[in-house]
């Protein structure tokens, strides 16, 4: 079958500050099992395996994500340097309520861009937004949150990386990052992958014309 899929997992890490909510989140997209109860152990290293929409067609590409321990602390703010080779894409989660977790993606990115050589990766945000809850008190004024995320947009926009607002707690919210990642680490494969094989076949089309 020569369209048959060849089937490359997209390799996606996800990383950030420790407690932003790196293993809720990838919990909460590939089981949905995480509510305000759930209580999550800190992370070493676990791999799940995610069979992601890739928003055409019903079409279904499978992605392992590699969940990370959480940066913590002025210098640890670096990723160990085996994390910065083999993904094929990166999603950096921040807080929007502490800002140092934004400042630590800078820092990463910094990294991810000296280690990517010349192929391309794929690099989203994450904002976790947690849920307010009614018995907590209503923000100050001006709402220090979104001048962080102003920030971050800001960032955002200067380095041409999507971010997006996610509530962990909203399942639906993680579909369109995770989506838009799979499409873009899958593209459309209309033709065939091997440029001589398509020669070949074009070849044939003509001559039976
Ligand atoms: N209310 C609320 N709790 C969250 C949210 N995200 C994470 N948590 C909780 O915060 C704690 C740390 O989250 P975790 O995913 O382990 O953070 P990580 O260190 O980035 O992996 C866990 O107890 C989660 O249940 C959220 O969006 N809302
Ligand atoms: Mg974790």
């Amino acid at each position: 079958m020569l369209n048959a899929k060849i089937g490359k997992v997209g390799k996606v890490l996800v990383c950030g500050m420790k407690n932003v909510g790196k293993t809720a989140l990838i919990e909460q997209l590939v089981y949905g099992n995480i509510n305000a109860d759930t209580e999550l152990h800190p992370t070493i290293e676990d791999i799940y395996v995610a069979s992601v929409d890739t928003g055409r067609g019903g079409a279904r590409e499978t992605l392992r994500i590699y969940d990370t321990a959480g940066l913590q602390g002025e210098q640890a703010a670096q990723l160990p340097r085996h994390y910065l080779q083999f993904p094929d894409a990166f999603v950096l989660v921040y807080d929007p309520t502490d800002p140092r977790s934004l400042d630590m993606l800078a820092d990463i990115k910094t990294d991810i861009d000296k280690h990517k050589e010349k192929k391309e990766v794929p690099v989203i945000v994450l904002a976790n937004v947690r849920a307010r809850s009614k018995k907590d008190t209503p923000p100050a004024t001006p709402n220090p949150v979104e001048s962080i995320m102003d920030r971050a947009n800001n960032w955002c926009q200067r380095e041409r990386i999507k971010h997006y607002t996610v509530n962990v707690m909203e399942r639906p919210s993680l579909y369109e990052p995770f989506t838009m990642l799979c499409a873009r680490l899958h593209p459309p494969q209309t033709k065939s992958t091997f440029p001589q094989l398509r020669q070949v076949m074009q070849n044939r089309q003509k001559s039976e014309v």
